[in-house]
C-alpha cells in the first residue's frame, strides 16, 4: 500500500474540524448560522473517487484530489497472529490516528451480489502504527468458498453526545 502523500493527515479528530479545514462553512451578513458548504458533508463525493467524504477523513487522503481505493484497503494473508493458528487471511485499511468520533462495518461479498456486513469492534482490530502518517488496521476475515472475496469498508459518524453534566 502505497499512501498518495497529502497534508494534513494528523491533526483532525473529529469530522467537524476536519470538514471545516476542507470545506469551510460561510458566514452570511445578518445570518447567525454559518451556512454549511454541501460538498462537505460526509456522504459526499466531490472529487468523484467513489470514496465518500467520511472515507477521506478515515483514510488521510485529499477530498478534492481522487486517490486509488486500494491504497488504503486490501485483503492479505498475515502471518504469525497471536493465538491464531496459522496464517490467516486479513482485510486491512488505513486510517489517521487517534480518531474519536468512527465506527467501522466491513462489507464481505464472492459474488458482488451478496453482502455479508459485520461491525468491527476496535478489540478485534490488529493495529500497527506509523505507516506514512496512519495505523494500518486488520481483521481477521474467512476464507471464501470460491476463489473471489470482495471487501467494501463502511465507516459511520458517532453522533456527539451530549456533555455529561454532574449533578
Ligand atoms: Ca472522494
Amino acid at each position: 500500500m502505497e499512501p498518495n502523500g497529502t497534508p494534513g493527515t494528523g491533526g483532525f479528530t473529529v469530522y467537524g474540524d476536519w470538514q471545516e479545514h476542507y470545506f469551510p462553512s460561510t458566514i452570511v451578513g445578518g445570518e447567525e448560522e454559518p451556512i454549511i458548504d454541501p460538498l462537505g458533508l460526509s456522504d459526499a463525493d466531490p472529487d468523484g473517487d467513489e470514496l465518500p467524504n467520511l472515507l477521506e477523513y478515515v483514510f488521510g487522503s485529499h477530498p478534492l484530489r481522487p486517490s486509488e481505493k486500494t491504497n488504503f484497503m486490501n485483503f492479505a494473508t498475515m502471518a504469525e497472529i497471536e493465538g491464531a493458528d496459522g496464517p490467516q487471511l486479513v482485510f486491512q485499511f488505513l486510517r489517521r490516528p487517534d480518531m474519536e468520533d468512527v465506527t467501522y462495518a466491513v462489507d464481505l461479498s464472492e459474488d458482488l451480489k451478496t453482502w455479508a456486513l459485520s461491525e468491527l469492534m476496535e478489540e478485534d482490530l490488529l493495529l500497527e502504527a506509523n505507516i506514512s502518517n496512519r495505523e494500518r488496521a486488520s481483521v481477521i476475515v474467512m476464507p471464501p468458498d470460491s476463489s473471489n472475496l470482495y471487501g467494501r469498508l463502511q465507516a459511520t459518524l458517532l453522533e456527539m453526545k451530549d456533555p455529561v453534566v454532574e449533578e
